[in-house]
């Protein structure tokens, strides 16, 4: 996919650099959130209005080999970019996680699903309750499994 496409770095300078870090180091340093030393992972995805390739850190969650990618964005009222970006372009997605980088697809999950991977994605990092609660928007989950 990287072939195709040119990087864009994030507009985010701690989010920039952390996938600077993730990626120089093969995933072994920059893999936890800053202050809480919950792991993380970088997706890469096509941009939905530039194409251009975009970098992202976001927490680990999941389960089974299956994960669950949480459009918090902070509590803002906004999804963000990325969001739309995986929405766009599901099927143009890589994870790194760790050492480990691999092509996925994602899909939105709604309902009951949604609930079970909301749980799971509170208890493995509860400031996305604190989150959901500064905002109307439903935080969005999408669901990312190994092509
Ligand atoms: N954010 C989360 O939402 N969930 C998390 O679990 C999470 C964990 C996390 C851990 C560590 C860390 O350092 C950051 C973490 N973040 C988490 C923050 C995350 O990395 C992002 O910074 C944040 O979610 C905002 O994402 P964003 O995609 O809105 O990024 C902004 C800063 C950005 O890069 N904006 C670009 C810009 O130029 O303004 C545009 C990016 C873009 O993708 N544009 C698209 C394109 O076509 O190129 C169009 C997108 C559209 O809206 O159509």
């Amino acid at each position: 996919m990287a072939e195709e496409y040119q990087y864009e770095p994030s507009a985010s300078p701690r989010a920039r650099e952390q996938v600077e870090l993730y990626e120089s180091s093969g995933g072994a340093q920059g893999n936890t959130q800053r202050d809480t030393g919950v792991p993380v992972i970088i997706i890469t995805c096509v941009g939905a209005k530039t194409n251009k390739l975009r970098k992202t850190p976001v927490i680990k969650v999941e389960s089974g080999g299956i994960y669950a990618l949480v459009a918090s964005r902070g509590g803002s009222p906004n999804n963000p970019h990325w969001y739309h970006n995986l929405v766009a372009n599901p099927d143009k997605v890589k994870i790194q996680d760790g050492p480990d980088r691999f092509d996925v697809t994602v899909r939105a999950v709604e309902g009951k699903e949604r609930d079970i991977w909301w749980d799971h994605a509170v208890s493995t990092f509860p400031r996305y309750a604190e989150y959901q609660e500064k905002t109307d928007r439903q935080i969005p989950i999408l669901i990312a499994t190994r092509r």
